[in-house]
């Protein structure tokens, strides 16, 4: 069987300019994708890294909430409260409009009554965030084969390294993984998605040469299709919304990935980089305009103060559509990801 298996795949190799990971490794894959191939859904997500999750997150979301609870420390209590909690909402990146909001409806529950006492503040900030925060929860589905997910955003804000994570997410599903490098503006980029790969040991396609990021994405989801894959996830170059000319590129590829994948629906993950701050709203609001966005990943929330960026990002007053937060991003290794549940987002960022 395997001898057949080999051959087969030799065949593949040699058809298409394609970095691929040892022999043996893309046979454990076939095999692997053989045993599992009617249950493709992502019902085991709870379990993922489920021994940490909590302590991971309030860990990674410390410096955020070491601002926000600085203020239920307080022994004194007195209106003065409401303004410093509020200073410390903007400064977490709650954003103006959320933040007088939360702290209107604190005011109109607390200052009517004669005494209350700093733990009951804290808990009414709990169940506003958590109310709030929760349209942005979603379960990813892996509902199509192969499910695709194209991965976008600016520069340096953490794709690769998601994608890194990603794959190492749906790996622990026992589902396949092809990663496509569609960045096709730096050479490095590919060596750095096959690192990725590498230390997933799981399939990488790309290109040698080729600098259309559509050409490779068409080739890549059709090496993806024949090798029955479950999830193929698509790097793309780093762009700024403002230009134009990128922008359009990235229709293109989408435009492609329908035409490859017999126009099924398909993810198209913005990466956000939570140090940006109020400036991922002016991202999220421009990429969605131009192709389209179904899901965000939020990189980097450990070691910023700036975690109540999500915050903002629900309440959506700056005329941003409600986008699902399918992950958070909090650390550089493949592990260092999380499925986004706002009850205990907030338990973190307040220190619960
Ligand atoms: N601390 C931390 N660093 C991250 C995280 N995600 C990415 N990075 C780092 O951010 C830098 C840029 O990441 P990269 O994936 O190359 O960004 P890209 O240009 O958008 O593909 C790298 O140094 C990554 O290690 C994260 O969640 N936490
Ligand atoms: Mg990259």
């Amino acid at each position: 069987m395997f001898d057949f298996l080999k051959s087969k795949f030799n065949k593949n190799v040699s058809s298409s300019n394609t970095i691929l990971e040892s022999e043996e490794k893309i046979l454990k894959e076939d095999f692997v994708n053989e045993q599992n191939q009617e249950n493709i859904n992502c019902e085991k997500d709870n379990n993922y890294n489920k021994y940490s999750i909590f302590t991971s997150l309030k860990k990674s979301l410390s410096n955020t909430s070491n601002n926000l609870n600085r203020f239920f420390r307080k022994s004194t209590i007195d209106e003065a409260i409401f303004e410093d909690l509020e200073s410390a909402l903007i400064m977490s990146d709650v954003g103006f409009e959320a933040s007088s909001d939360i702290i209107n409806l604190l005011k109109s529950k607390f200052l009517k009554r004669n005494t209350f006492e700093i733990k009951e503040v804290k808990n009414e900030l709990y169940e506003i965030l958590t109310d709030r925060l929760k349209v942005l929860e979603s379960k990813i589905h892996i509902n199509n084969k192969p499910s695709i997910f194209l991965i976008v955003g600016a520069n340096g804000v953490g794709k690769t390294t998601s994608i890194g994570k990603i794959a190492s997410y749906f790996k622990s599903l026992n589902l396949t993984v092809l990663l496509v490098a569609a960045d096709t503006f730096r050479a490095a980029a590919v060596d750095q998605l096959q690192k990725w790969g590498d230390i997933n040991n799981i399939m990488v396609y790309s290109k040698i040469g080729i600098q259309d990021p559509s050409s490779v994405v068409f080739d890549g989801i059709n090496f993806g299709r024949a090798k029955n894959v479950d999830v193929i996830i698509i790097d793309s170059a780093g762009r700024l919304p403002s230009n134009i000319n990128l922008m359009n590129e990235l229709t293109k590829v989408k435009k492609v990935i329908s035409k490859a994948n017999n126009a099924d629906p398909y993810e198209t993950i913005l990466v956000l980089d939570a140090n940006s701050g109020q400036n991922n709203i002016a991202q999220i609001s421009a990429f969605d305009n131009y192709i389209g966005i179904s899901g965000l990943f939020m990189a980097k929330l450990d070691g910023t103060a700036k975690g109540g960026i999500l915050v903002s990002v629900a309440y959506g007053k700056s005329n941003i559509r409600k986008i699902p937060v399918y992950w958070i991003g909090v650390g550089e290794n493949k592990n260092d990801i999380l499925s986004f549940v706002a009850k205990d987002f907030v338990a973190a960022i307040l220190d619960k």
